[in-house]
């Protein structure tokens, strides 16, 4: 049994996505096992996005995910991490395949929708930044 972070960020939450967004996940059959809301800080922002500190697009990423409410959520399944990001699409929309949730939804590759942990190493690490063990449901 995988775990994975998910997170729908300003713009899913903004747009009234949330629910879809959950409803794609119980319907593909992957477990909820911890979810909050919160608005992230400039600084917890720049610490969740530190791997892309040198990317060009690295402020204007970090802004961005601090501009609303963000639901943040503990996924739970087998191989869940590889099937939260089929749900999900590539990072850019344009080349997301239809259905998924960035191609139907993302406005462009900054304003995506959703994110999802790309590894066990980072989904460790990306539940820990957002849950303790007490939040999570077993
Ligand atoms: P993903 O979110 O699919 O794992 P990533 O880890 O490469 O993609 O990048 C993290 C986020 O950074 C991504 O969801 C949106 C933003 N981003 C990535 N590439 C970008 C680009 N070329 N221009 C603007 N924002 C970008
Ligand atoms: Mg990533």
């Amino acid at each position: 049994m995988e775990r994975t972070l998910s997170i729908i960020k300003p713009d899913g939450v903004g747009k009234g996505l949330a629910g879809e967004v959950i409803r794609r996940l119980e319907q593909a059959g992957i477990k909820i096992c911890a979810m909050k809301m919160v608005r992230l800080t400039l600084d917890h922002a720049g610490m969740f996005y530190a791997v892309h500190r040198e990317r060009p697009f690295y402020s204007s990423l970090t802004e961005f995910m601090t501009s609303g409410p963000i639901i943040a959520m503990v996924l739970e399944g087998e191989n869940v991490i590889q099937r939260n990001r089929e749900l999900m699409g590539a990072t850019n929309p344009k080349e997301a395949l239809p259905g998924t949730i960035r191609r139907d939804f993302a406005s462009d590759v900054e304003k995506n929708i959703v994110h999802g942990s790309d590894g066990p190493e980072t989904a460790a690490q990306e539940i820990k930044f957002f849950f303790n063990d007490l939040e999570i449901q077993h």
